[in-house]
């Protein structure tokens, strides 16, 4: 099956392409990190190229996203010089019927929950297969956590009912080493029943810097699925 045929890849671009067309003239956008998101930088980068999108700046989430925007013609600004973000457009790895996500399979979580908090509007774009009965069970919940605190913090989150796993790098070796040069512990939860107390609690841990549970953030979800070999939207 050629790239261009195949229908998760083309699903993956119309949920990007979707959420691009959401993004008006004149407004401050935050760029979100993942493969689904990638698609939506292409496609407002192309809609600046044909002058159908004027005069916006966008706020990158990771280094990845700096690249790509670049790459696509977006012109950048950051927090101190805006002060506020109209819309983010980010990516997810689960998500619950009340839209609360679990991110961070990217390691870029703790800006993205700094960009995608402030936005007016949050939209995330997920394949259907990202959505979850209940946070926790097809993902592990990513924990930034700073270098001389991981073990301390391991045997928090096992105290608090959580197995950690320190996030090693799959092409260097080594543990992840995130955009703050932090590590990354990645937690399985028998069962998170309640995804705000646990945010707050595993943010209270000394040493951790963010986690991967986003509550009460997003605003829009935009679900791409594959019926029939068609992609949908
Ligand atoms: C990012 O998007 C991460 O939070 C998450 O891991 C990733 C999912 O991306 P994809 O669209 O490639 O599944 O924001």
């Amino acid at each position: 099956m050629s790239a261009e045929t195949d229908p998760v890849k083309v699903m993956k671009q119309e949920v990007g392409k979707a959420a691009a067309q959401r993004v008006q003239s004149g407004t401050i956008v935050g760029l979100g990190t993942g493969s689904t998101t990638a698609y939506a930088i292409q496609y407002i980068g192309d809609r600046i190229k044909k002058g159908d999108l004027k005069d916006i700046k966008g706020i990158p989430t990771s280094f990845q996203a700096e690249v790509l925007a670049k790459e696509h013609g977006i012109p950048l600004t950051s927090l101190d010089a805006v002060d506020h973000i109209d819309v983010a457009i980010d990516g997810a790895d689960e998500v619950d019927p009340q839209k609360n996500l679990i991110k961070g399979g990217g390691a870029a979580h703790t800006r993205e929950k700094v960009v995608d908090s402030l936005a007016d509007q949050f939209i995330v774009v997920v394949d259907s297969g990202k959505l979850v009965e209940r946070l926790g069970s097809t993902f592990k919940l990513p924990v930034e956590v700073i270098p001389m605190a991981y073990a301390p913090v391991m045997r928090a989150i096992e105290k608090l009912g959580g197995k950690p796993e320190l996030r090693m790098g799959v092409k260097k070796a080594g543990p992840v080493v995130t955009d703050q040069g932090n590590m990354v512990i990645d937690v399985t939860f028998d069962s998170i029943d309640n995804p705000g107390e646990l945010e707050k609690t595993i943010n209270n841990i000394p040493g951790v810097l963010e986690n991967g549970l986003f509550v009460g953030v997003a605003n829009v979800v935009l679900v791409g699925e594959v019926k029939d070999g068609q992609p949908l939207v």
